[in-house]
């Protein structure tokens, strides 16, 4: 029998949700449910998928003539026009939250560290996907130099840009960032990232869905849960419109 993945891991999810059922609905708040099926979600996933497999990965030439901007596409703010009308000279990355050196970096500063070039499928939960070429710095290589805690579990981004009041910002747990492929991306087709594909800075993670992939990136948290921050969802899409905080493809 052929079966897809996508398949297969929802059934799986269904069976172990089935047989754990029981037992979450005595332990956990109602509210806590949904959170934990996302995690029944990633965890049924991990049975079957390897978390440290590459995306795949494409040739040149099989880039996509046109890659759509989707979200925000500008950043109307008085600071970031200044930022991009300077070249982003003094647009500053920070990486705090659970580690033992706090880091400040310029864009200049992450073009002097290792740097990863990948040509990779960007599919989006609106349904159109492109191909387009990646450069930055490894997010493991951040971590590594910022040193983070043990018991540190998920990683969060902050953006600059919002929708109304509310700053876009997403998260990903330990295994995502520390994945070859997760970076954050300062060019893209061999260009300075343009504004409306998160200029100057902006995560890509491969084997996630498009809303997972923060553009306009100012900080980044490594963070122990995300229920207190924000809608306590874990990003903004997730908040705002109930997308799982799990968007593994
Ligand atoms: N800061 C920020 N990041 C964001 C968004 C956004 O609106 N703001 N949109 C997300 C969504 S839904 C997608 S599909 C991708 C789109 O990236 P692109 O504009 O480079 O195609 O960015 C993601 N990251
Ligand atoms: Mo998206």
């Amino acid at each position: 029998m052929i079966i897809g993945r996508r398949k297969l891991i929802a059934g799986l999810g269904a069976g172990i949700a089935l047989g754990g059922c029981q037992k979450i609905l005595e332990t956990e708040p109602a509210d806590r449910l949904a959170s934990s099926l996302d995690l029944f979600t990633r965890d049924a996933q991990r049975l079957v998928t390897d978390r440290n497999a590459l995306a795949r990965e494409y040739a040149p030439e099989e880039r996509s003539p046109e890659f759509r901007a989707n979200g925000s596409r500008t950043v109307d703010t008085p600071e970031y026009r200044r930022h991009l009308a300077n070249g982003f000279a003094d647009w500053r990355l920070s990486v705090g939250g659970m580690v033992a050196r706090p880091l400040s970096l310029s864009i200049a500063d992450l073009q002097q560290m290792p740097a990863r070039t990948q040509i990779t499928r960007h599919d989006c939960v609106e349904g159109w996907s492109a191909i387009g070429q990646w450069t930055g710095t490894p997010l493991s290589h951040l971590l590594q130099l910022a040193r983070i805690n043990g018991r540190a579990r998920y990683v969060l981004f902050r953006c600059a840009d919002s929708f109304g009041d509310t700053p876009y910002y997403e998260s990903i747990d330990m295994i995502e960032a520390m994945h070859p492929q997760t970076i954050m991306a300062w060019r893209m087709n061999g260009q300075p990232l343009p504004e409306r594909h998160g200029a100057p800075l902006r995560l890509r993670v491969e084997r996630q869905l498009g809303y997972k992939h923060a553009k306009y990136v100012t900080g980044i948290e490594v963070i122990e849960d995300f229920r207190s921050i924000a809608g306590g969802k874990g990003g903004f899409w997730e908040d705002r419109a109930g997308y799982q905080w799990w968007a593994g493809i």
